[in-house]
């Protein structure tokens, strides 16, 4: 089963709810994250939450443990069902969003490798096969890899077996979702979606690759 998951990185709380409501038939989570949290606050969560769709907060955490805890602790306080921290700081700060995640009945993902060009600067050369290692020491629920590169994704798999894995970088950055929808299990969609002239069809488009 392969989820859509709407990147709803719009800049006033009157788009994403709007959005969210057009396009909720469709899809299966929103992920929602500095963009839109700094402008409407993080008690956009809350309202978003009437949609009925799990909410996963991307803050991309990467800080010391005690601060990586505070962080994640806001983030299930205010309904979120999902976190997204970075790998590359070691194990401790992993081990600190995935124990609060899981303290909530929530779910930690790390970010294993960028789905943009620059990421090729540090992630490869072996640093996101260490971090897709720490993802299954630490007990994480999955891990972030790019729908631009298909290969690296699939070759991510063979290292976290049957953790989850979520993909962006369809659509606006150029991923193929036909060529990344059966190697995950989640793709997220943002700019192709929410700068659409209608949303809800755009969302409708990509369930085609719900299977
Ligand atoms: O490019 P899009 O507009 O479809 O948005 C992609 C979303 O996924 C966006 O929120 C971005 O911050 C997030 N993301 C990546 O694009 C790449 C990553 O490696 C991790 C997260």
């Amino acid at each position: 089963m392969t989820d859509i998951i709407l990147a709803l990185d719009v800049s006033t709380g009157k788009d994403a709810l709007s959005i969210a409501k057009k396009t909720a038939p469709f899809i299966d989570a929103i992920k929602i994250g500095y963009p839109l949290v700094l402008a409407a606050g993080l008690e956009i969560a809350n309202q978003l939450s009437d949609e009925g769709l799990p909410l996963i907060a991307d803050f991309k955490v990467a800080d010391i443990p005690n601060t990586s805890r505070l962080i994640a602790e806001e983030v299930f306080s205010h309904g979120f069902s999902g976190i997204i921290c970075h790998g590359f700081v070691g194990r401790d700060s992993v081990l600190a969003c995935v124990e609060t995640a899981h303290d909530h009945g929530g779910e930690c993902y790390v970010v294993t490798e960028m789905s943009h060009p620059g990421a090729v600067d540090f992630f490869h050369g072996g640093i996101a096969e260490r971090i897709a290692g720490l993802v299954c020491e630490t007990n994480a629920d999955g891990i972030i890899a790019p729908a631009t590169r298909p290969e690296r994704t699939s070759l991510l798999r063979t290292l976290i077996g049957t953790k989850k894995i979520l993909s962006p970088g369809v659509g606006a950055q150029g991923g193929d979702p036909a060529a990344i929808a059966s190697i995950v299990d989640g793709i997220i969609v943002g700019r192709a979606i929410y700068e659409a002239k209608d949303p809800g069809s755009a969302a409708e488009e990509y369930s085609r690759f719900r299977t």
